[in-house]
């Protein structure tokens, strides 16, 4: 009965009596600001004081590198894997060692394609939503502006190839662009999710379709979409609020809030970071004897120029 249930009381990390959990965590590396915060949560969470020893690894955007993070941590018997992956494929043999040596996997923001009986949990956020609220917000904006018939040319911003948050928010958004006769992808390339390879993607898109052709860039991130914009202001462009083609970014970052202040972000579709969190609960719920879920998602909303100034003092990335 309630009870007799061992309370975890939320910020007091239970006493371990043998000294520290050994927590292995596979980040992904470098690619953006909602990175940064992501691995952030995770250094400010898993501390001594709370009980954890972390052992960090920086996948350096390599898939191969994170699989062999993954055997290091098994032959280092930690007491769990954190992981959070690059791509979705390739961990097959990696997950089977872990479950042969008995140390449970965590996985955290994209997914992995190995039957959910191989790892203990999943948490992150819902893709496929996320880039059905992007087109939602389009086409809100398109009738409030009386455009709902226009013909719109789109430039869509792909993220990593195989990475979850790209495969989830491409069908989302590629499946409300079906629904409108009236729209075209006028071109759709990946940039990896860095705002590096977001400024020279646009500019090669730029040389092929001019920027009075584009009416909408839609970017599976924030990073790319301030790289694209470097790109449009060297080429004269007009864009955002304040100018002509209608910009849609994913993440949310403080840095969003600010271009959509400043009338060159539309819209930036929140995609949650801090996740570290509803792991250490999870973790500390399985040091308990408690059952977890198979799946947690995280909570997120839509922010735009209309609203971004309402809202950019909570935001703590
Ligand atoms: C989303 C995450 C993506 C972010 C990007 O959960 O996987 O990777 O949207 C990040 O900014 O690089």
């Amino acid at each position: 009965t309630e009870e007799n249930e061992p309370q975890i009381v939320r910020g007091e990390a239970p006493e371990f009596e043998d000294g520290l959990i050994q927590i292995g965590l596979i980040q992904t590396g470098k690619e953006s600001d909602w990175r940064d915060a992501n691995t952030e949560d995770y250094l400010n969470t898993f501390v001594e004081e709370r009980g954890y020893n972390l052992i960090y690894v920086d996948g350096n955007s390599s898939p191969d590198r994170q699989i062999k993070a993954m055997y290091d941590l098994i032959q280092q018997k930690v007491d769990y894997i954190i992981v959070q992956p690059i791509v979705e494929t390739g961990w097959d043999d990696a997950i089977e060692k872990a479950n042969q040596s008995g140390i449970p996997v965590i996985v955290a923001d994209r997914q992995i394609k190995v039957d959910e009986s191989k790892y203990v949990t999943w948490i992150g956020s819902d893709f496929h939503e996320e880039g059905k609220k992007a087109i939602k917000w389009l086409e809100n904006y398109l009738t409030e502006n009386g455009r709902s018939k226009d013909p719109l040319n789109i430039v869509v911003l792909e993220g990593t190839e195989g990475a979850t948050a790209a495969i989830g928010r491409a069908e989302g958004i590629a499946e409300g662009i079906a629904a409108h006769d009236n729209w075209k992808v006028v071109a759709s390339e990946c940039a990896n999710f860095t705002q590096g390879e977001g400024q020279s993607v646009m500019e090669e898109i730029l040389g092929k379709t001019d920027a009075d052709k584009i009416d909408v860039i839609i970017s599976e991130n924030d990073n790319m979409i301030f790289g694209a914009m470097k790109a449009l202001e060297q080429a004269g462009a007009s864009y955002g609020p304040n100018g002509r083609i209608i910009m849609i970014s994913f993440d949310a970052l403080g840095e969003a809030f600010q271009k959509m202040m400043a009338g060159k972000l539309h819209a930036s579709i929140e995609c949650n970071p801090l996740l570290a969190g509803n792991v250490e609960q999870v973790i500390m719920d399985l040091e308990a004897g408690i059952a977890v879920d198979k799946k947690y998602y995280t909570r997120e909303s839509v922010y735009d120029y209309t609203n971004a100034a309402q809202y950019i003092d909570e935001r703590v990335y």
